[in-house]
């Protein structure tokens, strides 16, 4: 069954009147979700880039579907929920299809306990283009074939809608990266005010080898400002997607203490991985994978900070 465009303006009004959401200083949705003081574990999905199979498993993992209809439990996705991004399936758009319409069926079932953060990748602009395709431009052209004109323009206010940032008990999580030199609470909140801190925190990248960094990069400084900006615990996570490090050799999804940043998190849910995603409570977070496979990796891998 696909949704309708009057479902997605409902979606869009669960997401900007989302309880956890602060209101700006124009009384607008603001770019920040607080869950400090809101005592429930949170699943975190990494970028999907249209693994609509590992979307599936990790809300039907363990007790997830119970959890979430009991609301014990928050369910994040971190954006670029959108996209094939494997070599030569880029302009594969049935997947997109797919897992867009599951994140409007869970927001409208579970309301705000899923919460979805903007990625780049949630956008119909042309000048997104990864490999040289247009795939914001290509998605669009596959709704107008499958959808309609009204359906794209209530996904564009579906993707307008969308915050930038959570915040809960010693964990940070956006998209792509922090603001470089870090950026302030109230800062997050009023993002719509500042454009250069809504691209970084949907394009920013970790900085990975010596010399200067690009405009676009980030590293451990910008990540120890944001925190202390944020007034939040030295020790906190600092949560994002975007970046998945495939060049360390480990291909689980989750990479943690990036490039000796301790308390940095990578995390990566694309089609070849096995559904990886996080499980925080308590300042802990937890390693899981929704789908099993015959390799070495077994069980569940915790640490605590
Ligand atoms: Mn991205």
């Amino acid at each position: 069954m696909s949704i309708k465009e009057e479902e997605i303006y409902k979606v869009v009004d669960i997401v900007r009147k989302n309880r956890y959401r602060i209101p700006n200083s124009y009384g607008n949705p603001g770019g920040l979700i607080d869950l400090l003081n809101v005592d429930k574990p949170v699943l975190v999905i990494g970028d999907l880039h249209g693994a609509i199979d590992n979307l599936i498993s990790i809300v039907e993992h363990e007790d997830n579907i119970q959890r979430l209809k009991n609301g014990e439990i928050i369910l994040i996705i971190i954006g670029d929920g959108m996209h094939n991004d494997q070599t030569g399936q880029m302009r594969e758009m049935q997947s997109s299809l797919l897992v867009l319409e599951e994140v409007y069926r869970l927001i409208l079932e579970y309301k705000e306990s899923v919460l979805y953060i903007r990625g780049n990748h949630d956008t119909f602009e042309e000048r997104l283009a990864k490999s040289s395709i247009q795939q914001g431009l290509e998605f669009r052209n596959y709704l107008l074939e499958h959808r309609s004109e009204s359906y794209i323009e209530a996904t564009s206010e579906f993707f307008d809608s969308l915050p930038f940032m959570i915040l809960g008990e010693k964990y940070i999580i956006t998209h792509a990266g922090p603001i470089r030199n870090g950026a302030s609470r109230h800062e997050i909140i009023d993002i719509e005010d500042n454009p250069d801190y809504v691209h970084q925190l949907v394009w920013n990248r970790l900085h990975e080898f010596r010399g200067t960094p690009s405009l676009k990069e980030y590293d451990e400084r910008d990540i120890r400002k944001m925190i202390e900006k944020l007034k939040m615990p030295d020790d906190s996570f600092f949560i994002v997607g975007h970046n998945p490090m495939w060049s360390t050799g480990d291909k689980t999804g989750i990479w943690r203490d990036i490039i000796g940043i301790k308390n940095h998190i990578i995390i990566y849910t694309n089609i070849p991985t096995r559904g990886p995603y996080l499980y925080i409570e308590n300042g802990t977070v937890t390693e899981k994978f929704a789908i099993e496979s015959s390799g070495k990796l077994e069980g569940n891998y915790v640490w605590r900070n």
